[in-house]
């Protein structure tokens, strides 16, 4: 890849095109980068190369003669798909970096002061970018940004290791949060998963963190996201958690979800603590016969395979300070709350203290419950 650059300032760009990778991609000829002052152009006696608006106004605009003469000079055969940065333009997104990336050369204009005049825009270039809804004090700034982002989708520059794909923008999600070593830095634990090497929980928690950061943050980029129907599920579900998160607020309760791994351990783990083993094997049948385990909380209860406990340990024990876990079976929603929520918040739930101790479950059925039980 050939790049251009026009400016009156090519001192500002030089340091970025030395350094790191843009650096080695120049030395291993993979990118080409040639820097013109537009100045050593200019056929003013005094070396101007730009004077006071035409109708008045602020600032100086930069003479079209200086401009023509160098893309002449530089792109004698127009070759180059000529760009002026410029935040009149299209703005700069992946998708036009990756087409910008096709090309074989390219040349970009720096304007500086107020721009420059109309005529050697019309002369000479194909379009212009911007590359945010920002002013710049020149587009020197810009032309880095476009020559860093192209350059990196140049096969080789980045090395096989790190492919250009597979990162934010062309999973057309955010990206997952990211930890190395130590495991523990200030007391801040790395997440436990990561550190467990089971490639398909750490590649589900990842996908599911880049959804849950996306929804949060880019709802926009899920209308174009490439999603699978476990994504749109696990969207769902995230959907449901925030709207549980937001009633329980109005209930002057703070609530946090689990990861959706936890969520879905927790049937199992409630059925292990709640349910004694002599009940286990015919409450197991009954209970998980379906998808998801829907009314397999009431039935354990109702079919009487977890024994209620004195329901005023229990009240005591969850509507208390304890962080309690708050599980809705319909929603696959596992939540951490802040204290024990009030009985009318849900019409069906399992609450327990964060020990897994006692737990109180609001049946979906009118004339069950609720129960209390105490871990077997
Ligand atoms: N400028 N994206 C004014 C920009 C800019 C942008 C460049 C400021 C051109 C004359 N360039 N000059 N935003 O703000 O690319």
């Amino acid at each position: 890849m050939r790049i251009e650059v026009l400016t009156l300032f090519p001192e500002m760009l030089a340091p970025m095109l030395s350094g790191s990778i843009l650096g080695r991609a120049v030395e291993a000829g993979l990118l080409q980068v040639n820097l013109t002052n537009i100045r050593d152009f200019t056929l003013d006696k005094h070396r101007r190369t730009d004077d006071y608006p035409f109708g008045g106004g602020a600032g100086m605009v930069m003479f079209p003669q200086p401009i023509a003469d160098a893309v002449a000079a530089r792109d004698p055969e127009h070759r180059a798909r000529r760009i002026y940065l410029s935040p009149r333009g299209r703005t700069l997104t992946q998708r036009v970096v990756e087409e910008l990336a096709q090309e074989e050369s390219l040349l970009l204009l720096c304007g500086h002061y107020e721009g420059v005049d109309q005529r050697a825009l019309d002369m000479c270039i194909d379009e212009e970018l911007s590359i945010g809804d920002y002013v710049l004090t020149g587009g020197e700034l810009g032309a880095l940004v476009v020559i860093d982002s192209v350059a990196r989708l140049v096969p080789g520059v980045l090395g096989c290791a790190e492919s250009g794909e597979d990162e934010s923008f062309s999973t057309g999600l955010l990206e997952y949060p990211q930890y190395t070593r130590p495991a523990e830095y200030c007391g801040l634990r790395v997440p436990e998963v990561l550190l467990g090497g089971n490639h398909a929980d750490i590649e589900a928690w990842r996908r599911e963190q880049s959804l849950s950061l996306t929804r949060e943050r880019r709802p926009d980029l899920l209308k174009t996201a490439p999603l699978t129907d476990a994504d749109r599920l696990l969207l769902a579900r995230m959907d449901a958690a925030a709207s549980a998160v937001e009633r329980l607020r109005e209930f002057g309760v703070a609530a946090e979800r689990a990861g959706f791994a936890e969520a879905d351990a927790f049937p199992k783990q409630w059925f292990q603590a709640f349910v004694p083993e002599i009940n286990r094997k015919a409450a197991k049948k009954q209970c998980f016969s379906g998808r998801r385990h829907v009314g397999w909380l009431w039935q354990a209860f109702s079919m009487d395979f977890a024994p209620h406990a004195d329901g005023d340990a229990a009240r005591a024990a969850l509507t208390g300070r304890e962080p309690s876990l708050l599980y809705l079976p319909d929603e696959g929603v596992l939540l951490r709350v802040s204290r024990g929520i009030p009985l009318d918040a849900f019409s069906h739930f399992i609450l327990t203290d964060g020990a897994l101790s006692f737990t109180y479950v609001q049946p979906h059925k009118p004339g069950f419950g609720p129960y209390f039980c105490e871990r077997t």
